[in-house]
């Protein structure tokens, strides 16, 4: 387990620093978000989901929905670093015909399973698919990344009914519960707490921890669906932009341009938190 773990630590480790790379090539980007969910989706990409590049056209394949689409240089990052596309292609993020716009198109990059952007729709796409592919037979799951300020979007609510509703165990949603928005805190912008009783008046199973623990995310993992019959729903605590020590916990880096020596900054962070994990992992092995 502390050798499954190291090296899942050691792969978000570079995703982050696939993340800045998104940045450097830019010169801006939603970094808070993506940084905050940046470990649930490298558990979800190399521990969890059966994906790949050989999947992609796969019926049987696990599904994976960016509710919160502002938050792509995480899926980028983590499917670049799994292999679903050229690590190249992170240097046109946001860019003209690039494939990896600042939201999700999943006419540009195959792989995506939907175009997100506008809040609040990806809960209801990802019902759909999961209903769809039970009454199909198949085993495949279906895994949402939603935001804590996205919660305000009534949609949601109408498909968290639903998905309880018809039963979907092979639904999972994990809400990114970093406390802040794009203009605040959650709290003072649209309170939404408490969370975990909402979802459970719904009819969902439900689960609390640290989405920045690896251990934690990948212990909930296992332990998925967490009752037959019902869809689960995890309120996962992060850290808005976790791993940029000048930007941890502030709204301000929802959307980041780099300034003075942020760049700079960022890239040794990024860079000493790989050599640290890489030393760490060679420890664990030996
Ligand atoms: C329907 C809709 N309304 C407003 C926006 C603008 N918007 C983009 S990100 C964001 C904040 C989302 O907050 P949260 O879900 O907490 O995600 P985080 O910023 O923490 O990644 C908003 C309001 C949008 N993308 N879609
Ligand atoms: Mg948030």
């Amino acid at each position: 387990m502390a050798d499954r773990i190291a090296k899942l630590e050691l792969e978000a480790a570079r995703c982050r620093r696939n993340v800045v790379r998104m940045v450097e090539a830019s010169h801006h980007g939603h970094l808070g978000g993506a940084m905050s969910c940046l470990d649930i989706v490298t558990a979800l990409y190399f521990d969890k989901m059966h994906v790949g590049p050989e999947y992609i056209q796969d019926p049987e394949r696990d599904r994976f929905i960016l509710s919160a689409g502002h938050k792509c240089m995480a899926q980028y990052a983590v499917m670049a670093e799994r292999g679903i596309f050229d690590k190249s292609i992170l240097d046109t993020y946001g860019g003209f015909k690039t494939k990896i716009p600042g939201h999700p198109d999943m006419y540009k990059l195959p792989g995506v399973e939907a175009n997100t952007g506008a809040l609040g729709h990806g809960l209801a796409i990802a019902t759909g698919m999961a209903l769809g592919l039970r009454n199909d037979g198949k085993k495949a799951g279906v895994y949402v990344v939603m935001g804590d300020g996205e919660l305000a979007e009534g949609s949601n609510w109408e498909a968290a009914a639903a998905a309880a509703h018809f039963g979907l165990s092979n639904l999972t949603l994990f809400v990114d519960y970093n406390g802040l928005q794009i203009s605040g805190r959650v709290e003072d912008v649209m309170n939404f707490m408490p969370v975990t009783e909402k979802f459970r008046s719904f009819g969902w199973s439900v689960r609390e921890i640290d989405g920045n623990n690896m251990a934690e995310v990948v212990e909930t993992l296992d332990a998925l669906p967490f009752q037959q019959g019902k869809p689960s729903m995890i309120l996962a605590r992060t850290v808005k932009s976790k791993g940029i020590s000048f930007a941890e916990g502030k709204a301000a880096y929802h959307y980041w341009t780099p300034s003075g020596d942020e760049l700079e900054t960022a890239i040794r962070e990024t860079e000493d938190a790989i050599k640290r994990l890489e030393a760490v992992c060679g420890e664990v092995q030996a």
